[in-house]
């Protein structure tokens, strides 16, 4: 009988069921050395805690998320809340001894993901910040060619995360929106993810220079049930400010000598979850596209000249990371696989004692870039991400 690793889950809505989804396909369709359990649900909403419970298997549900740090049953903390509400649960979860998997973006700034890095590594307990496109087979195969020197020394980094869900200006003021639950707009919620890779595929980011807009400055307050921070229940009447960005256009010198960008935007019409980035180097490039995740442009500047140009790879076969567990040959996977494969590594770091990344640490350096965006933006300057402290 395999040893069993209970989870605790705070939150219900879209990241609660991905990670959901994620450890029971993760048990199912990997060998696993521990058997993860859906234990318990944590939600200020009870009912729809009850439902989620159901629908997802969990055995118990809490409306306050400190009962699962004190369970003695519980093992692992999973953090699926307004980033606002992670610094204290993941300080909590690590004082408690419980292992920590963390959604993005980590923190509201840098100071905070310091605070959760310091606590859980003082603890000792394994600690996750569910970047999960770095386990996109595609990007972790991205990452093997370069870590094997494919593309030679690296020139450029290009990131770009676009969506367009609240270019209405009557949409409200919802906690994504909100500076004291999200921290920045799609600064925070997408070029975390943009920084992720960037650091993961190029390095560390040593400079950056940053512009903010916001395209609509006030927006009705949201009514009941629409989510909000503070309370989510009384139907709020009016308008409220908007003091986050819309979109944010971002430079970026790295420690290495390579040279970046990473724009976002909520604002891009007709790109719904546009992932995007382009890898420059001496010997090669890389091109993905997260709505065409199952392939990769590889362009190698040493293939025979009459046959030299960007090939899509098919990132669906069994030598591709992670792909063999699944389908045979080119039978495609998706958005939700990438929960699992983080389900996967979590377990399997714990059981082998070993680290997994992006972690807390992680999480501190890239909120570091981004509040050197934030600061280069309000001071009309270029940054030293080491100003940041
Ligand atoms: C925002 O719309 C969002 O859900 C992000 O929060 C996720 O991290 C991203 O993967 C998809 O878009």
């Amino acid at each position: 009988m395999k040893k069993k690793l209970n989870i605790a889950i705070i939150g219900t809505k879209f990241m609660g069921k991905a990670h959901s989804n994620g450890w029971l396909q993760a048990s199912k369709f990997f060998d696993l050395p521990y058997e993860p359990v859906l234990k318990m649900v944590c939600a200020r909403d009870t009912v729809a805690a009850e439902e989620f419970a159901k629908n997802w298997g969990y055995s118990s549900v809490e409306s306050d998320w400190r009962k699962a740090v004190e369970s003695k049953d519980i093992d692992v903390i999973a953090i699926c809340t307004p980033t606002g509400l992670h610094k204290e649960m993941a300080v909590a979860a690590a004082e408690a001894g419980k292992h920590i998997f963390c959604e993005k973006p980590c923190a509201l700034n840098y100071a905070e993901a310091s605070e959760m890095a310091d606590a859980a590594e003082k603890a000792g307990v394994l600690h996750y910040l569910n970047h999960n496109y770095r386990r996109v087979p595609a990007i972790a195969l991205a990452k093997k060619l370069i870590s094997e020197g494919k593309l030679g020394e690296i020139h450029h980094w290009r990131g770009t995360y676009l969506q367009d869900w609240i270019m209405d200006p009557e949409f409200p003021l919802i906690w994504q929106l909100e500076k004291s639950s999200a921290g920045a707009g799609p600064h925070y919620d997408l070029g975390s993810h943009s920084v992720d890779l960037a650091r993961y595929l190029v390095g560390e980011v040593k400079t950056v220079s940053a512009t903010f807009k916001t395209f609509v400055t006030e927006r009705p307050l949201p009514g009941a049930g629409a989510g909000t921070f503070s309370s989510g229940s009384a139907a709020a009447e009016g308008k409220g400010k908007v003091e986050i960005d819309d979109a944010s256009f971002m430079t970026l010198e790295f420690e290495n000598g390579a040279l970046g960008s990473i724009d976002t935007s909520r604002f891009a019409g007709g790109r719904n979850n546009y992932n995007y980035f382009e890898v420059y180097g001496s010997q090669g490039s890389l091109l993905f596209d997260l709505e065409r995740l199952n392939e990769l442009q590889v362009y190698c500047s040493n293939d025979p000249e009459e046959v030299r140009g960007f090939k899509t790879v098919p990132t669906t076969m069994g030598v591709h990371p992670y792909v063999a567990a699944w389908w045979p040959p080119a039978h495609i996977i998706g958005y939700e696989h990438t929960f699992a494969h983080a389900a996967k590594d979590f377990v399997e770091a714990l059981a082998g004692d070993m680290k997994i990344e992006p972690n807390l640490i992680d999480g501190k350096k890239i909120m570091q870039v981004l509040e050197a965006g934030i600061i280069s933006n309000k001071e009309g300057r270029r940054v030293s991400v080491a100003e940041v402290k």
